[in-house]
């Protein structure tokens, strides 16, 4: 099995986190950042997205069509819970992290703060980080405050819509965001139980090893730090821009 995709993409760190509960260690990954990837890329991913998931001749795209094939193929951690009702609540969590928390976490903060910078050379959008953190961030934070449980998770162990929306609060961490844990004490404390859960702390030392470095030192350092990393990367020096959002 293989993932295309960045260790610090928090679409990616989903699936690595389903498949790590799930028990599957054996595959390889090659870390890229979508905006670096080749033709062979492009012709996986169609939305030139990570992350991709190759097994035998199957290619899957999109981390929930991915964490779904997971659950329905591999036996172990249930990634749903079992009654009809949690089971769509779930998935609702789960279709709410990826795209609200995606619009607010990844493009209104990741991106402007981390990415412009690094990828594109210029400086994010400061009017919209300032509404982003003014406006976005803090309906997010008072929807999941209503939502996610006091103690322990929210369908009882630990599954797909806990990691889909703790997964984001890495990227917040990294744009220097942390929960105003008095103003929102359930959803602070509940991100950071979940964070701290193996599935996620596991790929800590491979997201500060990708985090730390240079494009020219990052393999060696992602392989000193035990990450599975494959033989042939398609990934590529020239950047190329996104055709979802620009
Ligand atoms: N709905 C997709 C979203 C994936 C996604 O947006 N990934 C980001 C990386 S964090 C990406 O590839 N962005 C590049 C782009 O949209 O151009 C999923 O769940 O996999």
């Amino acid at each position: 099995m293989k993932i295309i995709g960045s260790y610090v993409s928090p679409y990616v760190r989903k699936v690595l986190a389903c498949m790590a509960l799930k028990g599957i260690e054996d595959y390889e990954i090659d870390p890229i950042t979508p905006f670096f990837g080749d033709d062979e890329f492009a012709r996986l991913s169609p939305l030139r997205r990570i992350p991709v998931l190759i097994h035998g001749g199957l290619v899957l795209n999109d981390s929930t069509i991915i964490c779904a094939w997971l659950d329905e193929t591999f036996p172990g951690h249930p990634l749903l819970p079992a009654d009809p009702a949690d089971r769509a609540r779930a998935r609702w969590l789960e279709e709410y992290a990826d795209t609200r928390m995606g619009d607010v976490f990844i493009w209104g903060l990741f991106y402007q703060k981390i990415v412009c910078p690094l990828v594109w050379g210029e400086p994010g959008d400061a009017e919209r980080i300032e509404r982003t953190l003014a406006e976005d961030v803090p309906a997010v934070l008072d929807y999941l405050e209503g939502q996610v449980p006091a103690e322990g998770f929210l369908f009882g162990e630990i599954g797909i819509a806990d990691i889909a929306i703790a997964s984001f609060f890495r990227n917040a961490a990294y744009a220097r965001f942390t929960i105003d844990a008095v103003r929102w004490p359930k959803t602070a404390a509940f991100v950071t139980r979940t964070l701290a859960h193996d599935c996620f702390a596991r790929f800590k030392p491979f997201e500060d090893a990708q985090l730390s470095t240079d494009p020219k030192g990052r393999r060696a350092a992602l392989l000193a730090a035990g990450a599975p990393l494959v033989e042939q990367s398609c990934g590529t020096r020239q950047p190329v821009r996104g055709m979802m959002r620009l």
